[in-house]
C-alpha cells in the first residue's frame, strides 16, 4: 500500500490569509496559525501537511526577487522531505512569482502549486477553502511518482501552467487565464488531468535552485505617440541589459527611423531587445508584416507566445545565469519550462 503523500504548504500572504485592520478597514496580512484554525477541512484530506511561513506575511505587491529566493530555499531544504508543495501567495503578482520559480527550480521532478483567493478565507462567501483545499490535493497526486513535476496555478476549478498565466480580474472568482496552453487539470465532479500537456519528468534526479536573477531590466509597453526622448532615457537607464517591448499585434511597431536607429543602437551596445505582443493571446510573428520585418534584421529577440510576466522573468534568470551573447537569443526563444510553444 502506498502511504499518504506529504505536502508542505508555504505561506507567503496575501488576501487567503487577511483580516479588515480595525482602524482602517484596509486588508492586511495575519498570523498563519489562525489561518489554518479556519479550515478545519484540512484533516479530512489523505495526506499529511506541513506547514511553514514568511515570517513577515505579505501583499503580493511587495514581492519581489528575493522573496522568490526564500521561496525556492524553502522549497530546496525540504524537497527530499515532501511529495509536493502547495505556496499559498496573494493573487495580484502570483503570475510572476509562478514564472520565476518555474525557472529558478531546474529539474523540478515534484509539484509546486501556487494558489490563494480574492476573498479572505475568513468571509463566509470565501473562494479560499477550495482552491486551497484542491491545490492540495493536486500536489498530492501520486501515481509511484509525482504525476505532476512542475510550478502549476490553481485557481477557481482549473490548474494551469504558472508560467503561462496572467491575471486577468480583481473581480471575479475567475481570476485567471492561460491564453496559450489549455489548462493541466480541472476540477469537477472528478479531478481530470490532462496528461498530455504535462511537462516530462526531468531526467535528472538532482533539483538545481538557481538563486541568482538581475533585475537590470524593464518592461516597455508601446503606444501611439510615444516620443523619441521618452524612449531614449529609457534605453539609456545605466546598467540596463534586458528590455522587454510590449509591441502590436502579432509583433509590430512604428517603422519610424528614429525608433529603429534606437533599438539598433541598443542591441549593438549589447542591450537583449525581446519582443512580446500587448495582445493577451496570440504570438509574435516578426516578417510577417511589413511593421516588424525591420525587429527581426536588427537582431530583436521574439517572445513568441511567451507571457510578459514570463517574459520578464526568463530575462532576470538568464542575466543571473550569465548566458553568453551569441546564445542569449537561441536560449530565450528556446522553450527551457514550457513557456513558450
Ligand atoms: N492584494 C492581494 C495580494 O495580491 C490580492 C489577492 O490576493 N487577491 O496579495
Amino acid at each position: 500500500m502506498q502511504s499518504k503523500a506529504k505536502i508542505l504548504l508555504i505561506y507567503t500572504g496575501g488576501t487567503i490569509g487577511m483580516m479588515k485592520d480595525f482602524e482602517t478597514g484596509a486588508l492586511k496580512a495575519f498570523n498563519f496559525s489562525k489561518l489554518l484554525q479556519r479550515i478545519p477541512e484540512l484533516k479530512q484530506l489523505d495526506c499529511e501537511i506541513e506547514t511553514i511561513s514568511f515570517v513577515n506575511p505579505m501583499d503580493s505587491s511587495n514581492m519581489n526577487p528575493e522573496s522568490w529566493i526564500k521561496i525556492a530555499d524553502i522549497i530546496e531544504e525540504n524537497y527530499d522531505s515532501f511529495d509536493g508543495f502547495v505556496v499559498l501567495h496573494g493573487s495580484d503578482t502570483m503570475s510572476y512569482s509562478a514564472s520565476a520559480l518555474s525557472f529558478m527550480l531546474e529539474n523540478l521532478n515534484k509539484p509546486v502549486i501556487f494558489t490563494g483567493s480574492q476573498l479572505p478565507i475568513g468571509d463566509l462567501r470565501t473562494d479560499a477553502k477550495e482552491n486551497l483545499i484542491t491545490a492540495i490535493q493536486i500536489a498530492s497526486l501520486q501515481h509511484k511518482n509525482a504525476v505532476i513535476n512542475e510550478v502549476g496555478l490553481y485557481f477557481e476549478y482549473k490548474l494551469y501552467r504558472g508560467n503561462r498565466t496572467t491575471k486577468i480580474n480583481a473581480e471575479h472568482f475567475n481570476a485567471f487565464a492561460s491564453p496559450n496552453y489549455p489548462e493541466l487539470a480541472e476540477s469537477g465532479v472528478h479531478l481530470k488531468v490532462n496528461h498530455a500537456l504535462l511537462l516530462p519528468k526531468s531526467r535528472s534526479k538532482k533539483l538545481k535552485v538557481n538563486t541568482d536573477l538581475d533585475n537590470n531590466v524593464v518592461i516597455v509597453k508601446m503606444f501611439p505617440g510615444i516620443n523619441e526622448a521618452v524612449l531614449a532615457a529609457i534605453f539609456n537607464i545605466p546598467n540596463l541589459k534586458g528590455v522587454i517591448l510590449e509591441t502590436y499585434g502579432s509583433g509590430n511597431a512604428p517603422t519610424e527611423e528614429w525608433f529603429i536607429s534606437l533599438m539598433k543602437k541598443a542591441i549593438k551596445n549589447g542591450l537583449h531587445i525581446i519582443n512580446v505582443t500587448q495582445c493577451s493571446g496570440g504570438s509574435v510573428s516578426m516578417g510577417q508584416y511589413e511593421t516588424s520585418t525591420l525587429l527581426k534584421k536588427i537582431g530583436i529577440i521574439s517572445g513568441k507566445d511567451i507571457t510578459t510576466e514570463a517574459a520578464v522573468t526568463k530575462l532576470m534568470y538568464l542575466l543571473g545565469q550569465k548566458v553568453a551573447p551569441n546564445v542569449f537569443k537561441t536560449i530565450f526563444e528556446t522553450a527551457i519550462r514550457g513557456e513558450l510553444s
